[in-house]
């Protein structure tokens, strides 16, 4: 280090001390302590220090997760300790097997202790670290031999660059996922989207590719995080006794570990944690697909040791597939509310993610076109959680020689008005307006819904047959319906038409958010609506709003803005609220209180930990109507921080700095008292 004076020596480790403590918080315990800009401050000083002495510029220094020059190829790495495969078990039956396997070949009298922990759908990786360095990081290839992907691994934050202890084993080889949590992979298929490029088929795929990279640089643009599940080989530390225990030494030595690990003390409390996991799958940042079980304790494991290629101590517990194949029967086409008319595969019932699925969206001409599909053609389904089933790729091997294509329609399918594509818009539109029945059909079931209107007992098939029989053609007509004229429908009793007209009259006493939902008003959802109801109190003010005035409104961009503005313009429209209100629909206005004098203006707020009773996005909206900024981090500008369950640093900070708290109980009380809820 000639070229390197003690104090820049000194000032980069404390920086590369700094660095990796915020990177630690931010990317494994997803906590930051300090601001973005903060951060990137002191990245940008340490760069600055390696530019003035390059021997500063360590393997292991932050800066180092950039990328570096591409590469002509991956070099094979051998596997010292092979990277195996695991069993899998289908049902709780299968489970039960292995355990009672285990047990007997153990000639356990005691139940076996399990940990179990959900299975990342990503691709398996080892990292090798020698004296606490990351000098290697592999695929698992075959299991005997992999590929080389360290510059691509050093990308990943969640990978420690260097063990977080003094005391390093000599050799540490650690396994693990590697993959892109949901959010990331919808980001990374959104800007290929604008771009034009090809999208990727699931967040697995887009792990793949991204670690394929020969451009370490590409790779470094990507969101991937890294689960470490267990361990290769270690020498030179004491070896722990349970496996709970060495995932614990992993994350103390920087590792993320599924935070939902858990030790199970017998094989029915691992049934109930599959079933626990099952439930909230679709609530979880990242794709899952079964549950790992493992013995715990590592002596058994040895004694137990291995069949062919998987371990006897370990079975994975597969939850149903979300994807699967099936056959593209025909496309019909939908029009929907804004008169988008969308293309909707008739597909060969096939059971997928829990379901039998028999139709799914391919969404525009732009999907059909991306996806090359032909009627008759063997294609990939999934379905994820409540996630409505989509098409994501076509099997060309299997294409039958009389596939047919998909031909767009020149005319509305309904009202056969003529069908225009928009310039700048991936969607097809039929020009019938509220001529269209089908338009109005989704109009009406839009206005009833729960989170508008909410009348009870106006399902979807009721509309239809109203629209279909001329008792209703805009929402305004449901307010004159006659007890006669509803008994006379199909599936409708004397009594469920009483039922829906006493419904029908509790639904006239509305708010002024919800009513504005009802409106269908193009991109206005129900947080755009409340923003607009609390920032213009009355519903005559929002009608004679600028556009510049509707700017003003947080969350509300110009093209919201243009949709709001062009709706009151349209005298239709502001004939169908006149009428409504004729009917009897009323609402209380707002009191706007200008932004200076909200009982929160001028205070910055912070949330940490998880609420039981509302989400983060919501507490954030009902602080912002209260006139509070939300800040990600805490300092001294901070005013309050909530705190929900498991608050981790951000809650330390706050004492240290002796800040006001509050918990979520005491929240839930300031929004009642400030009619936020
Ligand atoms: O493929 C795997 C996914 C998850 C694993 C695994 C795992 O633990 C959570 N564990 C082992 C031991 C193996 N494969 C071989």
């Amino acid at each position: 280090m000639a070229d390197v004076s003690s104090a820049a020596y000194e000032e980069a480790m404390a920086l590369h001390e700094q660095l990796n403590y915020h990177s630690h918080q931010y990317y494994v315990l997803d906590d930051p302590v300090i601001p973005d800009a903060e951060y990137d401050r002191l990245m940008r000083r340490l760069q600055e220090l390696e530019a003035q002495h390059p021997s500063l510029k360590t393997v292991d220094s932050p800066t180092q997760r950039v990328g570096g020059a591409p590469l002509s190829g991956f070099k094979t790495v051998v596997h010292d300790v092979p990277m195996l495969s695991l069993d899998n078990a289908f049902s709780d039956e299968e489970l039960l097997d292995f355990n009672r396997r285990i047990t007997d070949r153990l000639k356990s009298k005691e139940p076996l202790t399990y940990v179990c922990e959900p299975k990342l759908d990503g691709v398996a990786v080892s990292l090798l670290y020698l004296d606490g360095l990351l000098v290697r990081g592999a695929t698992r290839g075959d299991g005997a031999t992999g590929e080389d992907i360290t510059e691509n691994v050093r990308t990943i934050h969640s990978i420690p660059l260097k063990l977080q202890t003094s005391l390093p084993p000599s050799v540490l080889e650690v396994r693990g996922e590697i993959y892109l949590p949901l959010a990331g992979f919808e980001k990374l298929n959104d800007e290929a989207r604008k771009v034009g490029e090809k999208l990727f088929v699931n967040p697995r795929n887009a792990a793949a590719g991204s670690l394929r990279q020969l451009d370490s640089k590409i790779t470094a643009t990507r969101p991937l995080e890294m689960a470490a599940y267990s361990l290769g080989q270690m020498k030179g530390v004491d070896q722990p006794q349970t496996h709970f225990e060495t995932l614990m030494l992993l994350k103390r030595w920087g590792f993320l570990v599924n935070p939902h690990v858990e030790v199970a003390d017998n094989i029915e409390s691992c049934l109930s944690y599959y079933a626990k996991m099952a439930d909230i799958r679709d609530q979880l940042p990242c794709d899952i697909d079964g549950i790992v079980y493992k013995v715990n304790d590592l002596a058994l494991q040895q004694r137990l040791g291995f069949v062919a290629r998987a371990p006897r101590w370990a079975i994975a517990r597969k939850f149903p597939a979300q994807e699967e194949m099936t056959q593209l029967l025909d496309v019909e086409f939908q029009v929907g509310r804004t008169g988008v008319v969308t293309p909707v595969a008739r597909l060969a019932p096939v059971f997928v993610g829990g379901v039998t699925v028999s139709n799914a969206t391919l969404h525009n001409q732009d999907e059909v076109t991306r996806l090359g599909i032909k009627v008759g053609d063997t294609v990939i389904v999934r379905r994820a959680g409540d996630v409505i089933p989509k098409v994501v790729s076509v099997v060309l091997e299997k294409r039958p020689a009389n596939a047919r294509d998909i031909v767009f329609p020149d005319h509305c399918p309904v009202c056969h008005s003529p069908v225009e594509r928009v310039e700048g818009e991936a969607v097809t539109r039929c020009s019938g307006g509220l001529i269209c029945s089908a338009q109005r059909k989704e109009a009406i079931k839009h206005f009833a819904s729960r989170k508008a209107l909410d009348i009870e007992g106006l399902g979807d098939k009721l509309v239809e047959q109203l629209v279909d029989q001329g008792l209703v053609s805009s929402v305004d007509d449901l307010y004159h319906l006659q007890l006669e004229q509803l008994a006379g429908l199909e599936r409708m009793g004397p009594k469920s038409a009483q039922n829906l007209l006493s419904a029908l009259s509790a639904s006239r006493e509305t708010t002024l958010p919800r009513f504005l939902y009802s409106l269908g008003i193009r991109e206005v959802g129900e947080a755009t609506a409340r923003s607009l109801a609390h920032h213009f109190g009355s519903l005559e003010s929002l009608c004679s709003s600028t556009l510049e005035e509707l700017r003003e409104v947080s969350d509300v961009g110009p093209v919201v803005a243009h949709f709001v503005h062009e709706f009151f313009q349209q005298p239709n429209n502001l004939e169908v609220i006149s009428r409504l209100r004729q009917a009897g629909v009323r609402w209380s206005d707002i009191e706007v209180q200008d932004q200076q004098s909200l009982p929160l203006s001028g205070e910055t707020w912070v949330l940490t930990g998880a609420m039981e009773s509302m989400g983060r996005a919501e507490a954030k909206e009902k602080l912002q109507h209260l006139g509070a900024k939300v800040a990600g981090s805490v300092s001294v500008k901070t005013s309050c921080v909530v705190i929900g369950a498991d608050a981790g640093s951000k809650l330390t900070k706050a004492k240290e700095l002796g800040i006001r708290l509050l918990d979520e109980a005491a929240f839930i009380e300031l929004l009642r008292a400030h009619g936020e809820l």
